[in-house]
């Protein structure tokens, strides 16, 4: 009997969704997508119960249910191998990759979505002083990814970093654009977006532009 595909919960233009869905395709494995959108009432329901905030990606395989973005590629590294080694069997290059998942997640994403939140509940009077510390973490944090890519061996290659870089970067630049100091960082950041399975979420979030709350720069 044909196995049912597995299921993410999560929306096109969500840079946590990105970074599933980017495994996702690198695994090339079938799976549907169903929208968290208030069309979809019951897709809500679902993602609300699996988990403490009810936070998006979602992956359902069968009976299982994984959060956190991270975990679902540790499960899809492990439950459906594909031709991309997501994170590798060495256990300290494991590690390695882990760590940058980390800085991804905590020193690019966190700012980035602490000035759109701001821009969210502040609208017109967005606070200036918070935009600005979480500004200067993300260029304190360019400024290391510029100097850790000396060393990275930068390629078509899906990774756990690949994956948690992306779409970090990808909205990182939105809010605080990445400058020519950090010319490696650029370079890597287009070299990632043009990658197929990043060109798509790319192209399937297009159409959501106009409702990221700072505004979208006219590029990308
Ligand atoms: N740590 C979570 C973060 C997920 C997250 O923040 N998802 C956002 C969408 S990008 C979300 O669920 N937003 C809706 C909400 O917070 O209610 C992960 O890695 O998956």
């Amino acid at each position: 009997m044909a196995k049912p595909p597995l299921i993410l919960y999560g929306h096109p233009f969500s840079s946590y969704t990105w970074k599933a869905l980017i495994a996702l395709y690198a695994s090339e494995v079938s799976f549907e997508v169903r929208a968290v959108d208030p069309q979809y009432p019951e897709h809500i329901a679902t993602v609300q119960a699996a988990s403490p905030l009810g936070k998006f990606p979602l992956l359902e395989d069968g009976d299982m249910q994984i959060f956190e973005a991270t975990s679902i590629i540790e499960y899809l590294n492990i439950r459906h191998p594909g031709p991309e080694v997501l994170i590798p069997s060495d256990p300290a290059a494991a590690v390695g990759m882990r760590m940058l998942d980390r800085v991804f997640d905590n020193y690019v994403m966190t700012p980035m979505s602490a000035i759109v939140m701001e821009h969210i509940r502040s609208p017109d009077a967005p606070d200036q002083a918070r935009i600005a510390e979480a500004k200067q973490q993300l260029r304190k944090t360019y400024a290391w990814l510029e100097g850790w890519l000396e060393f990275y061996p930068v390629g078509d290659q899906i990774t756990l970093v690949e994956c948690a870089a992306a779409p970090a970067l990808f909205y990182a630049d939105w809010v605080e654009e990445i400058g020519e100091t950090c010319p490696r960082l650029q370079a890597w950041r287009a070299h990632l977006l043009k990658i197929p399975a990043v060109a798509q979420c790319v192209e399937d979030a297009r159409p959501f532009r106009a409702n990221f709350p700072p505004g979208a720069p006219d590029r990308d």
